[in-house]
């Protein structure tokens, strides 16, 4: 319906560099006709600051630690939201957006996630998970212990939308869903970062008891939780050394 919320005939020459702004701003599910095409010409950066940008990035990327200990302290909502809108600007498979965030903050529905979770942990580090994964986490010190899940001043809990329901009432099928998701979550762990907020990327598993607590529907499917907050005061993270860049770099 081309109605009074679409920015329609918008001069290019009269806006040297108009933001990629959407003709309508509530997404709706597609019939299958084609976008319109709309500018996108950001401002070029110039290539000084461009690398000034990224050095200075780069550096605080790197200072990224994942936290298990958080600060009771008050985290503001608002900062947790922002990041969660950052994550969901991210590119997906045919632009699917197949991803939902629940910030849970009933301390009820936090308890009952971190019971069952625990039980799980408990089963997989009894030995569900095998010697040589149990071996290989041997080194971070994890357990089934997950006081972060009650304790931490937000959780966020992403689900992947496997699937849509068309307006037919009939499945449709989402593309490339755990890169899409996969991509959605580490814009979301930087922007928590970039905003001064830590995080942990936990992977209960299995994690079919997060839809049944959290009351989501049958297309989707938990992919991570993420205790959020600031450091507790005497956090302390395991003394990891990233590969440098020439480890992870091949330039062909
Ligand atoms: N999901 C479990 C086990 C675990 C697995 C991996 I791979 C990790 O990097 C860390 C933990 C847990 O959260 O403890």
């Amino acid at each position: 319906v081309a109605g009074a919320d679409q920015t329609l005939g918008m001069s290019s020459s009269s806006q040297a560099h108009p933001a990629p702004t959407p003709t309508t701003k509530h997404w709706t599910p597609t019939h299958g006709e084609p976008y319109r095409s709309v500018p996108y010409r950001p401002e070029r950066m110039p290539a000084a600051e461009s690398l000034a940008r990224a050095a200075e990035l780069r550096e605080r990327m790197d200072r990224r630690r994942t936290v298990r200990q958080f600060a009771a302290d008050p985290v503001p909502e608002q900062v947790v939201r922002d990041a969660i809108a950052c994550a969901a600007t991210a590119p997906s498979g045919a632009h699917q957006q197949p991803w939902t965030f629940v910030l849970v903050k009933d301390p009820e529905v936090r308890r009952r996630i971190r019971a069952a979770a625990e039980a799980e942990e408990h089963r997989s580090y009894e030995g569900r998970l095998g010697e040589e994964w149990l071996a290989a986490l041997r080194p971070l010190g994890t357990d089934e212990v997950k006081p972060h899940l009650t304790d931490a001043p937000h959780l966020i809990v992403v689900f992947q939308q496997r699937h849509w329901l068309g307006p037919d009432g009939a499945k449709r099928k989402h593309y490339y869903v755990d890169e899409s998701v996969g991509i959605a979550v580490g814009m979301l762990l930087s922007a928590l970062h970039l905003s001064g907020l830590a995080a942990l990327v936990h992977t209960p598993s299995p994690m079919r008891f997060l839809q049944e607590v959290l009351g989501r529907p049958a297309n989707e499917k938990a992919f991570a939780v993420l205790p959020v907050g600031y450091p507790a005061t005497d956090c302390r993270v395991p003394d990891l050394v990233r590969k440098t860049l020439d480890q992870v770099l091949v330039e062909v």
